[in-house]
């Protein structure tokens, strides 16, 4: 992964409901990336991330986490 400036993505996904939910989010893409920030509302089912890695990247940790990410 080449390194870019980090970026705010905003991801709509699938399939939170608590707060096990937002760690696993949380954890799969600070395993990719140590520095990212996560913020998640269960509520809206909106996902922001501060990172260096690509949208698609972070779109693909997360379905691998079982949760439906979808076009933001
Ligand atoms: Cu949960």
């Amino acid at each position: 992964m080449s390194s870019t400036n980090p970026q705010t993505l905003q991801l709509s996904v699938k399939g939170m409901s608590c707060q096990h939910c937002v760690k696993s989010v949380t954890n799969a893409v600070q395993a990719l990336d140590p520095q990212a920030t996560v913020q998640v509302d269960l509520a809206q089912g909106r996902v922001s991330v501060h990172t260096v890695l690509a949208a698609d990247a972070v779109a693909q940790v997360i379905n691998e986490e079982g949760y439906e990410v979808q076009a933001a």
